[in-house]
């Protein structure tokens, strides 16, 4: 089957690439940049929990608020995926404890050697109430908002209400992530930089998540955007699929490619996901398809000021409560 072969292929070139990584990493006296790699200090053994966030047994996964030294802090729990690299060594290296055996059906819990079995894990420290907010479990309603409403709700909410990017400049000048970029484009104009999404462990490619960060730094979102930026969603699309192309072996029929509306960080970015994984925030209600957004443009360069464009916002969300106040929900 070529499509099992490519996946092995993709498997192959990933863990080659991993182990071309730790050779690298050892060469350098183990510095693999912010201790991507290397073992880091346990900062997480003082952590105190306040209650959980939210939690999926489906996605295993975990938001956990809680204190760190006295700080607000949010911690993300995420069991990995099960590697087709690893299989060899997870069924000859692990021990296997029976729990029932009828006919021909048995069940077990394998305990697996500790590195095949980790918990991918984000820190948020110190978080703000928007951070708890964000993760927590909520209800969302679909939100209408119209080129005027735009203006007078959401552009002074997000004003003075956002996330901070100091992350995002911390990318672009080089001041963390620098060794996980793919590919930059250093044009002040059309230029961004790509690489993987904080969410991706890099392991496989079956969940591949890729951002794209533009150089310009006055575009907060979607609704920014007019056919003067054509030039710039262009070298994105274009780069951006060639760049994964040459990396992951991944063609651009295999990408979904989107913005999201609205975005949490307000400097704008697109991401690229392996099609067929259903990375949170994917679905229609947020995601703009890339190609769309080119066509939109090109059909209407003002597009995006005047359509009225719908998003679903969580029931905690401040901006939930100036559409109310507005009577627009
Ligand atoms: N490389 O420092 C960073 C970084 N930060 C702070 C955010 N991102 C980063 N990437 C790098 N380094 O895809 C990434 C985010 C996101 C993108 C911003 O930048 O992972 P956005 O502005 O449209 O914001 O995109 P979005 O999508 O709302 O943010 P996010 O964090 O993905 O949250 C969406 C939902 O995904 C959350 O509500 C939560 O349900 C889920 N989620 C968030 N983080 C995780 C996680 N680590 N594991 C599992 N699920 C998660």
């Amino acid at each position: 089957d070529p499509a099992v072969k490519r996946d092995s292929v993709e498997a192959d070139e990933l863990s080659q690439r991993a182990e071309k990584k730790a050779r690298v990493d050892d060469e350098n006296g183990g510095g693999g940049g912010e201790g991507e790699e290397a073992e880091s200090e346990n900062v997480l053994c003082g952590f105190k929990t306040s209650n959980v966030l939210n939690d999926s047994a489906r996605e295993k996964t975990m938001f956990i608020r809680g204190k760190l030294a006295d700080q607000e802090a949010v911690v993300i729990l995420e069991k990995t995926p099960i590697r087709e690299d690893t299989l060899a060594e997870l069924f000859s290296s692990s021990t296997l404890k029976l729990e029932m055996k009828n006919d021909i059906y048995s069940t077990y819990r394998l305990h697996a050697p500790p590195h095949l079995n980790e918990i991918k894990t984000t820190v948020v420290c110190p978080a703000t109430e928007k951070h708890v907010t964000k993760y927590q479990r909520q209800e969302s309603s679909l939100v209408e908002e119209t080129g005027e409403d735009y203006q007078s709700i959401t552009l002074p909410y997000i004003q003075k209400q956002t996330f901070s990017v100091q992350w995002v400049y911390n990318i672009l000048e080089k001041k963390a992530e620098a060794d996980r970029i793919v590919y930059e484009d250093p044009d002040p104009e059309v230029g961004f930089v790509l690489l993987p999404d904080f969410k991706w462990d890099q392991k496989q490619v079956d969940d591949l998540y890729l951002i794209a960060i533009v150089h310009q730094r006055d575009i907060k979102s979607l609704r920014d955007l007019t056919s003067e930026h054509l030039p710039l969603l262009q070298n994105i699309f274009q780069k951006g699929k060639e760049a994964i192309l040459q990396r992951y072996n991944l063609p651009a029929s295999k990408l979904r490619v989107y913005l999201h509306y609205q975005p949490s960080y307000y400097h704008l970015h697109v991401h690229f996901t392996k099609l067929g994984y259903e990375a949170p925030g994917c679905g229609v209600e947020r995601a703009h398809l890339l190609a769309d957004v080119i066509q939109n443009l090109q059909s209407n360069p003002c597009y995006y000021e005047t359509r009225t464009l719908y998003f679903p916002l969580r029931a905690n969300d401040g901006l939930l409560s100036k559409f109310k106040e507005a009577g627009r929900l």
